[in-house]
Formats: C-alpha cells, structure tokens, sequence
C-alpha cells in the first residue's frame, strides 16, 4: 500500500510544530520539520499572542514539508484552548489574540457568576471547571473592550487558523468545548451561557466536528506552500487536549490520562458528562474529545512553573539547564514541601521561584535553598495534584484506574513519571511526546481511509509501535 502525508499543525503555549504524518498499511510516523518558540508578550497593555506571526511560522512549515513530500493529503490543526481573536464584519483580525494568563478577567468570574446565582448555576449550564480565564469570562471582560463596538465574531484559535488557509469559519467542537458556552449533554453552544453574556447569536460561528473536510486551500496560501491545490484542511480535535487523548497508546480499559506540556490535563475519557456538585467540588471539567466522547479531567498548571522558573534563573544571569536541575532535583530527598499547583498566584509570568517560596513559606515550611530544590517542589506538587485529582475523577465516576498515560513534553520527565506512579500507586505509561499530533493525524487519517474505526481500534494501531516507558509504583 503507499504511504499516505498528513501534517500536523500543534500550536502549544511554549512552542508550536508542524509536523508530518506518514501513513502506511496502519503504521504511523511522525517527522518534525518545523519547530518554533511561542510566547505572550505584552503590547498595548495587554498579555498578547504574536498570533500573526506564528501563522507565518505555520506557513514555513508548511512550505518544508511541501518541498519534502510532494502529495500532502491533507493539513489539521490544534492549538491551546480557550483564547480567540475578534474578527470585524470583512473578516479582519481586529487586534492580536489576549492571552489567557492576561490580568484582565481578574473580577470577570465573580461578576459572572454573581449575575448567574453562582459557581453551581454556571457549572450546571456548562460543565467547566470555573477557572478565571474561560472564553466565558473573557468575553465577559472583552464588553468594555476598544474593539468590542466593531467585533461580528469571536473565533477560536485553531478555528481562526483553519480560516486563513481556507476562508471557512467554524468552531470545532472539543476546541468549543473550553469555552464554557458549550452545554456538555447536548454537545451544541448554550443559550443559557451566551445569555448570560448577551452574546449575540451568530457571534461564534457554527460547530462543526472532528473529522470533516472543511475544504480546499485558498489559492494564495498553496502559492505560498507549494502544496498541491489537491490539498485539503481537515477538523481534527483542535483543543490539543482532545487530540492528545487520541494519541494515548492505551490498551487499559480504565485508563487515566495527563497531557503534560505548559499545562497538566489529567483525567478520563467517559461517555457521559459528569455534571454533580461534587464534581463542581473537585475542580474538574466535562470537556468534549473526538467522537463524542467526554474529557472529565482537571486543569493544573503544569511545567509551566518550571519553564517560568528557568526564564526567571536565566534573566537573573544564572541560567539552569532542565537535565542539570532534575539530575539535582532527583538527587534530593522525597517528603520535601508541596504547595497547591492551582493556585491563581501562579497564572502570571515572571518571578515564579519567589513565588513558589512565598507559597511554601506561607504553608508553614522552611524557605527553598537551592533552584533544584525549587524544582524538586514543583515536581512533587504536580505529582501529588495528578494522582489526586485522577483518584477523584475516577471514584465520581464510579470507576478505577489501571494504568496512567501520561504524555507530552513532561512525558521525559522521568522523575515526575516515577513520583506519578508512586504517588497514585498505579503504572505509569509515559509517551509519546507528540501524542498531541499523532491524535491529530489519526484523525485525518481516519477521515480520508487511510485508518478505520472507533477510537479504541485507532489507538490498538499506535500502542504497538508508540515508544512508551513504563514506571511501575514503588
Ligand atoms: P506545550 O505543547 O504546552 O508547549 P510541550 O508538550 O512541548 O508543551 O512540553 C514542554 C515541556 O516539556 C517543557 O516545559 C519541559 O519541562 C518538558 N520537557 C521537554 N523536553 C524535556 C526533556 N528532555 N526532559 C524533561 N522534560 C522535558
Ligand atoms: C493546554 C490547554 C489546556 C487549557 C489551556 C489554556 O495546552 O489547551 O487544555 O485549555 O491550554
């Protein structure tokens, strides 16, 4: 059988990725032929995405893996959640996207959830964990806005890039899903949420699924590649969350998951929604996976601190490499200070290991000595946060667990697999890295024949050949 090209675009908080998926008689391997860094910076007040610049490093990638494979069947794209753009009534982008970590939703959820009768009302409409900077919020912040007079749409990220290179708007329904406007047992946008933000009605554009051709590329963008006109834009799960649960090798039945990059997504894939006060209690979220399925899991910060960590050791003129501080980290003994890992004092960039021994110090331990010791903190906190949380989520939904996927960048993090696995006293099974676009491309694949059936078949095709280490419980 010949091979068949997909590519990948995966745009996470710290680095984005285009990526080529090469299909063959049910095998799957990737080839990374662009990587490039991602930041928010502040410009015109506000926390910002340098999002039309990183569409031009999309592009690039694009145009190396056109001039590498000459047929490209087809591209998908997954981004981070929750943050859009504002388009204006001809379809401009009215100003760079607003990051989430941007202080501006500071009072937006109490507000909301003031006008709504409470965190409770709000979660009964939406089934998400309250976290400040939900599309909801945003949109709630984003009324008193300069560009709010002239905005016709909100469009997600993912949504708004598979717009450039086709000139088709939609939202894809797992990126939909981290809004917080989307009624998670009916799987459509809520009248309830978008009444409470007056939202008016064609102000986010149609949900479309994972798995749909959305259509060709816009003449201009296959000059510009090189890819074939025959090229099409695929939905694939555009939260990368959503495509990072594809990407799992598992073969467990009851499986818990964390995708470990910026953030920390740990959780389950259920088939219904899990819309309970104790779930509301326990922080966790019903986002919407590929398939219909649900992704009961919480949103912890996660490497994140020690990628802010590292900036700040390096602006001081101390830069730490990351093998060096987990060689260190790894060295020093268990049972050292955890500090709550969610807390909103950790959204910010800048100036995080002050923050850490603030929060350690206020939690009645001893100040952190050392950058590896500062590391060692995180690690265990993020442990302790992941075998928690995945602990909860499986007993409110009345199941158990049998093994942990955890993949991502955080996935070579051997100590954190190995402190993940003692803590929940349950296998680990770390990688792949880039389960995020291995998901992606599944997908893809999946909708243009070149893979068959639900997601536990597409998964039995990658857990043989996925590299995945396991880490036993000591
Ligand atoms: P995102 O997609 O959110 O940008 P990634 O999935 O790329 O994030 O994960 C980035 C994180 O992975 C880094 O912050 C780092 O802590 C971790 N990481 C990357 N490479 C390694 C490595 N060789 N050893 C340990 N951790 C790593
Ligand atoms: C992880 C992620 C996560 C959250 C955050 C904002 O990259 O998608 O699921 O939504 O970004």
């Amino acid at each position: 059988m010949t091979s068949l090209v997909f590519a990948a675009v995966d745009l996470g908080a710290s680095s984005g990725r285009v990526i080529a998926g090469v299909v063959n008689d049910g095998t799957t391997r990737l080839h990374t032929v662009h990587r490039f860094r991602n930041e928010a910076v502040v410009q015109g007040g506000h926390l910002r995405w340098a999002f039309t610049a990183l569409f031009e490093e999309v592009l690039t990638g694009l145009r190396q893996l056109a001039s590498r494979y000459p047929d490209v069947v087809s591209i998908g794209i997954d981004t981070w959640g929750v943050d859009y753009g504002l388009l204006d009534d001809d379809g401009r982008l009215l100003a760079e996207p607003i990051s989430y970590r941007d202080a501006r939703t500071g009072s937006a959820l109490t507000q909301l959830h003031g006008e709504v009768g409470g965190p409770e009302a709000m979660y009964a409409v939406n089934g998400l964990q309250p976290l400040r900077f939900n599309t909801i919020y945003q949109l709630c912040a984003e009324r008193s806005s300069p560009e709010y007079p002239t905005a016709k749409r909100a469009v997600l990220l993912p949504d708004l890039l598979v717009y450039w290179l086709t000139g088709e708007l939609g939202s894809e329904l797992t990126i939909a899903s981290t809004t917080g406007l989307v009624d998670p047992r009916t799987r459509r946008w809520s009248p309830a949420a978008r009444a409470a933000i007056d939202l008016p009605d064609d102000f986010l554009p149609p949900l479309r699924h994972a798995g749909q051709v959305v259509g060709p590329l816009r003449p201009e963008i296959v000059r510009r590649t090189g890819l074939p006109s025959s090229t099409v834009v695929t939905t694939v799960g555009s939260h990368d969350t959503a495509s990072a649960v594809v990407g799992l090798p598992a073969t467990a039945p009851r499986f818990g998951f964390v995708s470990c990059g910026t953030w920390s997504l740990a959780g389950l894939e259920l088939d219904e929604p899990v819309v309970t006060p104790e779930a509301l209690q326990a922080g966790l979220s019903n986002e919407s996976g590929v398939d219909d399925r649900v992704l009961f899991l919480r949103n912890l910060s996660g490497l994140w601190l020690l990628q802010e960590s590292q900036r700040t050791w390096a602006a001081a003129g101390t830069p730490y490499g990351l093998d060096a501080l987990l060689a260190k980290a790894h060295a020093l003994p268990s049972g050292g200070p955890v500090v709550d890992v969610d807390s909103a004092d950790f959204l910010a960039p800048g100036g995080m290991p002050a923050r850490i021994d603030a929060a350690v110090v206020a939690a009645g331990y001893r100040p952190l000595e050392s950058p590896a010791a500062v590391t060692r903190c995180i690690l265990d906190s993020l442990a302790v946060a992941y075998a928690r949380s995945l602990h909860r989520a499986a007993s409110l939904a009345g199941s158990t667990l049998d093994a942990i996927h955890l993949v991502g960048g955080g996935s070579r993090n051997t100590l954190l697999c190995q402190l993940t696995a003692d803590l929940a006293g349950v296998p680990v099974v770390a990688g792949p890295v880039e389960a995020t676009a291995l998901g992606n491309v599944l997908i893809q694949a999946r909708t243009h024949g070149a893979a068959t059936g639900n997601l536990e078949d597409v998964r039995a095709s990658i857990a043989g050949s996925a590299a995945a280490r396991r880490f036993q419980p000591a």
